[in-house]
């Protein structure tokens, strides 16, 4: 579990294995980059257990070598990065907080939801499968955001009915986090991640 405030976006990240293995299938990063710009990446392992840790790990140094490459181009690199491994669910945001704008892309199990100050909320489905090595199209979505507009990326090991009750709240991310981690089990049937975001001024 942590916490950070960051100058344009406020974060709450969790993080708990699969029966409290010591080893997480499930991943998560998140960077400043340069030209006032923001990455966040999940990444979950197919299956539990280091095999499924060693492909999200995979995945995410994959992306700290250069994580200012354009996203579909840093899907590849992670997809190749999981070639002769078991394979990864992945998705990750970028965003830019000089325009205001949030570009997301997925592949495989893992949700992503937007929710814009309006109530307005969007959730782009990750193209189907994981990433194995094969080749694959990443497809790009992006959204414009203003101050209060909340984002949360999650892994399936989190089952949230009514996703809209807590981005929709005007509570800040901490707090927003604090809620949805109370919906996870202590000892959990799969590894379970997930981060939510908030927009400042
Ligand atoms: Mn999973």
């Amino acid at each position: 579990m942590s916490s950070i405030i960051k100058t344009h976006v406020e974060l709450f990240a969790f993080q708990r294995s699969k029966a409290l293995q010591q080893y997480s299938g499930d991943m998560y990063f998140f960077t400043e980059l340069p030209d006032n710009e923001f990455l966040c990446v999940l990444a979950d392992g197919l299956g539990s257990g280091i095999e499924a840790h060693q492909s999200a790990k995979a995945v995410i140094d994959a992306v700290k070598s250069d994580p200012s490459e354009e996203l579909d181009l840093l899907m590849e690199k992670c997809n190749q990065a999981v070639s002769g491994l078991r394979g990864a669910a992945v998705a990750m945001i970028r965003v830019n907080f000089a325009k205001q704008t949030l570009t997301y892309t997925g592949t495989g199990n893992i949700r992503f939801y937007f929710m814009e100050v309006t109530g307005k909320m969007s959730f782009p489905l990750s193209t189907m499968g994981f990433l194995s090595g094969r080749k694959q199209l990443f497809k790009l979505k992006q959204f414009r955001y203003q101050p209060g507009s909340k984002f949360l990326i999650h892994s399936d090991g989190l089952k949230l009915r009514k996703v809209r009750s807590y981005l929709d709240s005007s509570l800040n991310a901490l707090h927003t986090g604090h809620r949805i981690e109370r919906q996870i089990a202590s000892v959990p049937e799969d590894d379970v991640s997930f981060v939510v975001g908030k927009f400042l001024d």
